[in-house]
């Protein structure tokens, strides 16, 4: 997010958001101070067509805002609780070098933040890689059901020569949906609950958005398995390197087409464009194409090369009304900051 922009939905006085960022000599390096406020507000959300949610959204999206900042950065990230059930946030792969009371786990490192109340999270960003932010509380409810998720990438100080040559970058958060829970807050994540409703970023298809690149790109998806589900993830037409495990390079990437992704997982897969068309990404858990009983939908999106053109009649996407920053692409682009999306902002439930 840019210094100036509000962390909500437009409009919303209740809302008191923040960013900035200041430069600060720590020892002898340099670390920016990454400072940033947001709200947890019951938001709607529609997952695809007319399938609606009740969740728990940080600033008002799903997935929530995307924090970008480099290895060493300090946080610092005010959570104001608009709902009427505890939160807290758990920083997914953040080592917490002693500051392990800002972990954010209920009743282990902090009380819940009750409704109304207000936590200020401060710590260093490190390790580097593809990381994530979750609640704690009732993960079974909050973050199986109620998308309190979202991306947290941190820049490494020395990349890899592999992710040097990345010229498009993709955030794609995978997680899963029971629509008998839609307008229960409060209630459900129960085992044996029987999930309908399987997303990318929040949305099923064909209301996902398609990975658009170019012949010569050096394309990396970064995967982050924020649902309850083991999710195998298959790209057609490309051979890719699975490249960094929950964030860490791997000594040697290995190569294939489809990889599965757990619960809290992230893998960061590598691949060359050379290889035009229009090519499937799907998961490979069959049940996880479907919107509730309705074939061809869920977890699957589309690689389009910009070289061909997407005018065919039989295809879903042939007069697409693009979503912008669907994978935090444009965001990404910018460089490190903390960015909300205004593609993934829900309606407020009052
Ligand atoms: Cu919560």
């Amino acid at each position: 997010m840019n210094p100036g922009q509000t962390a909500g939905r437009p409009g919303r006085k209740s809302i008191a958001a923040a960013a900035l960022l200041a430069t600060l000599i720590s020892g002898q390096a340099w670390a920016a101070k990454r400072e940033f406020e947001m709200n947890i507000e019951d938001t709607r959300i529609t997952l695809v067509e007319k399938q609606q949610f009740h969740t728990f959204a940080f600033a008002g999206q799903v997935p929530g805002p995307l924090f970008h900042v480099d290895e060493g950065d300090d946080m610092e990230v005010k959570v104001n609780n608009m709902t009427a059930l505890p939160h807290t946030i758990h920083w997914h792969g953040m080592l917490q070098r002693g500051t392990w009371k800002m972990d954010g786990v209920p009743d282990v490192t902090q009380e819940g933040i009750k409704p109304g109340d207000s936590f200020t999270y401060k710590f260093k960003a490190e390790p580097s890689g593809t990381m994530w932010y979750h609640c704690h509380v009732n993960v079974n409810e909050h973050v199986a059901l109620r998308g309190m998720w979202g991306p947290f990438i941190v820049k490494p100080k020395a990349p890899t020569a592999l992710e040097k040559r990345v010229t498009k970058d993709f955030i794609l958060m995978l997680s899963d949906w029971d629509s008998k829970w839609a307008n229960k807050p409060g209630f459900g994540g129960l085992p044996g609950d029987k999930f309908d409703y399987f997303t990318i970023n929040g949305r099923a298809y064909p209301d996902t958005e398609p990975l658009r690149i170019t012949k010569g790109d050096v394309v990396r998806i970064r995967l982050i398995g924020a649902g309850d589900l083991v999710h195998s993830i298959h790209i057609h037409g490309h051979a890719f390197k699975i490249a960094f495990k929950d964030g860490f390079p791997l000594p040697q990437p290995i190569t294939g087409d489809t990889v599965l992704v757990g619960p809290g997982e992230r893998y960061d897969l590598i691949f060359e464009a050379d290889n035009p068309g229009r090519w499937m990404v799907h998961d490979h858990v069959d049940s996880h194409t479907m919107n509730g009983d309705r074939p061809h939908g869920g977890l699957m999106t589309v690689i389009e090369y910009t070289e061909v053109k997407s005018d065919d009649a039989f295809y879903p996407w042939n007069k697409r009304v693009p979503k912008p920053n669907f994978y935090y692409q444009d965001s990404l682009k910018k460089g490190p900051g903390i960015y909300t999306n205004e593609t993934f902002q829900g309606q407020a439930v009052q």
